[in-house]
Parts: structure tokens; C-alpha cells; sequence
């Protein structure tokens, strides 16, 4: 079918993708419900569904870079570089618990997290986005795609917020850490469950965040000083349970880490 989508049509797919997510509830993936959605059209109900959770008192604080790896692309069978925000409720505080509860069917990824000190929006060097940061760190996502068995395609995903659920942020370092070839071993209550390399993200991840401004600039948005950027996972995800502990061991940037609740 190729009738137009309306904008009454994206407002009423956004409530269906903020409700799963809200209320922690699997659905169909939109295509299979009818819905094809461009991928133009699956940003805007990304951002009308952010809008939805900004009238819930959620605020925006940084948005994160996904499929930035082969290892994520070729898990997921998608191949293109998808973004989207990151709020305040998402938030697991270093060394605290994941409420197991808020969650469908969460996986956990190792990431490298950017903090700016002054905003950054279009195309950029990779040498300007290097002089925005204010300091970088070793990050866990959590991601939880409302569609059942974690299925989707890419306009899928980008609608659902790329599946943004968590993350978790250890202790900031100054920004002169050569990033470009860092070990990372996630592990799950002290055993390596993910071993990979910060090479993975698009060869170097200050290349995703340059890829991060470029993208906002396209969507007419700015990456604000004070805004986190997820720079995307470096290995396949891992499925969480509850009462593990999850922990990233980054090489020179220290570690993240949180415990899942009981079920
Ligand atoms: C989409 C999110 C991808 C990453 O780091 O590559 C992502 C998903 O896999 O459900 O966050
Ligand atoms: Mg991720």
C-alpha cells in the first residue's frame, strides 16, 4: 500500500511506541502492523514520541549513535548508522540497580560516552569534534526494543526510539585518552561475557561523534554543551537477567557497572 501517512497517522504510531515503552509491553513490529514508514517519517515519530515523554517531565540529555559497529549491524541484520535521544528517566546511576521491572526483554552493550563543553551541530572535523569534549567515559546501554523477539527493520527501530532504554556512565576522564584502539570486556558476576575493541566503532569513536553532529545538523538540532553523546556499542549485545551484575572494564577509561534487580 502506498497511501500517504498524515501527520494525525505519525501522532497515533508515536502513541503506540511510547505506550510499549511506557508501560514495558511488547508489540507487533509496525510493518508487520500495516505501517510502512519511511525512514524520514520514522524520525518524526521519534521525535513526537519524545515529545510525548517530555510532557511526563522526561528531560533530554544526550542523544546515542547505534549500529556505529559491524558487530551490532550484523546481530541486528541491519546496515545503516540510526540516532536518537537519550533522557533522564534512562539514566542507572554508576554502581546502583536496574529496576528489572521497567523492562521487556533488555539487553546490555559496551559504549564510550562523550561529554561537550560547547555545542557542535553539521559537519565537523574529526579534529572539532575532538575540541568539543569535555571529557569522555567507559558507558553501559541498556536496550530494549519494544517489538516481540527483538525483531525489526531499520524504520522500525529509528521509530522506537533505537530501542534506548538505559545506560549507565562511569567516572569521567580528561579528553586526551587516545580512544582509537582501547580494550573493552563486558562480564556478567565476574565472568567476560563481550570482548572487543574501541576500533570497532566506526574505527575510532570520535568518528561517531562527528557522525552525531552531522545527523543532528540534518535534523536541524544542535548536541548542546552539557549533552552526553553514546558513541555505540562496540560488541554484539548481551541479554540481561535479573540479579546479575553487569561491569565494563575499559582499557585506560576504568569502568561502569550495575546490578539488576530480582525479577
Ligand atoms: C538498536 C540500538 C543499537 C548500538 O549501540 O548499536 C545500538 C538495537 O540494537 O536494538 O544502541
Ligand atoms: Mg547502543
Amino acid at each position: 500500500m502506498n497511501t500517504k501517512t498524515t501527520q494525525a497517522d505519525l501522532e497515533s504510531i508515536a502513541a503506540i511506541v511510547d505506550s510499549a515503552a511506557h508501560n514495558a509491553e511488547a508489540i507487533q513490529q509496525l510493518s508487520l502492523q500495516g505501517h510502512t514508514l519511511s525512514l524520514a517519517e520514522a524520525y518524526q515519530v521519534q521525535r513526537l514520541s519524545l515529545s510525548r515523554r517530555i510532557q511526563r517531565g522526561e528531560r533530554q540529555v544526550g542523544i546515542k549513535m547505534g549500529f556505529t559497529s559491524r558487530a551490532k549491524m550484523v546481530q541486528m541484520g541491519v546496515d545503516d548508522m540510526i540516532w536518537g535521544p537519550l533522557t533522564d528517566v534512562m539514566a542507572i546511576e554508576d554502581g546502583g540497580e536496574m529496576d528489572w521491572s521497567r523492562f521487556i526483554h533488555p539487553r546490555v552493550e559496551p559504549e564510550i560516552a562523550f561529554l561537550l563543553k560547547r555545542p557542535l551541530s553539521g559537519n565537523v572535523s574529526l579534529a572539532e569534534a575532538m575540541s568539543a569534549i569535555e571529557a569522555v567515559a567507559p558507558a553501559l546501554e541498556v536496550i530494549d526494543s519494544r517489538y516481540q523477539n527483538f525483531k525489526f527493520s531499520l524504520e522500525d527501530v529509528v521509530a522506537d526510539n533505537c530501542s534506548s532504554s538505559g545506560f549507565t556512565v562511569g567516572a569521567w576522564q580528561k579528553a586526551t585518552v587516545d580512544l582509537s584502539n582501547l580494550g573493552m570486556v563486558m562480564e556478567f558476576d565476574g565472568n567476560p561475557v563481550q570482548i572487543g575493541s574501541s576500533a570497532a566503532i566506526l574505527g575510532n569513536p570520535y568518528r561517531s561523534l562527528a557522525a552525531a553532529a552531522r545527523v543532528a545538523g540534518e535534523a536541524e538540532l544542535e548536541l548542546e554543551a552539557g549533552c552526553i553523546v553514546l558513541a555505540g556499542a562496540s560488541t554484539a549485545a548481551e541479554a540481561l537477567k535479573p540479579g546479575v551484575h553487569v561491569k565494563l572494564n575499559a582499557e585506560q577509561l576504568g569502568c561502569a557497572e550495575f546490578k539488576v534487580s530480582r525479577a
